[in-house]
């Protein structure tokens, strides 16, 4: 049974986590311990020279990087939660890739993509995103103009 190195402050450990558990994959969660430094044990490092999570271990295969970790998991399991297709790969990667930086993305213009202008008023009341915006140095968040 793979294990899965992880730790539940980490975002990308969660990520590989939700991806077994949605293709029902039989796997030993192993907890690594970040505030106490565990992923830089002898132990750790031996299978992620990084010392970061997630790293699986499937039967001596050990791999590090959530994102090459899913598509291994989806693969191996002949899911096609990762499809098979050219431009559904690229939808897919896509979306493992695309990452949003909240101090930039008031900046872009959405006016004419009338979802993603209401996605982004939505965003913006969120006290997490003002937290996250201010935190970059951009305080005083207006309410975007319509
Ligand atoms: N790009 C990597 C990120 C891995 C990563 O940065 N893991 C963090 C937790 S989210 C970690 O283990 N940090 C511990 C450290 O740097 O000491 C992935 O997607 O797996």
């Amino acid at each position: 049974m793979p294990k899965i190195y992880y730790s539940p402050l980490s975002t990308a450990a969660s990520r590989v986590r939700m991806c077994a558990e949605a293709i029902g994959l039989d796997y030993e969660p192993i907890a690594v311990d970040l505030r106490r430094g565990e992923q830089r044990s002898a132990d750790c490092l031996e299978i992620n020279p990084f010392g970061k999570v997630p790293v699986i271990d499937d039967d001596g295969f050990c791999l590090f990087e959530s994102n090459a970790i899913m598509k291994c998991l989806c693969c191996k399991s002949g899911s096609d939660l990762y499809p098979d297709t050219c431009k559904g790969r690229a939808i897919a990667d896509l979306a493992l890739l695309a990452t949003i930086d909240p101090s930039e993305a008031v900046d872009i213009e959405l006016s004419t993509y009338a979802a993603l202008s209401t996605w982004r008023e939505k965003l913006r009341a969120k006290p997490f995103y003002r937290a996250v915006h201010s935190f970059y140095g951009e305080g005083g968040l207006e309410p975007a103009a319509t």
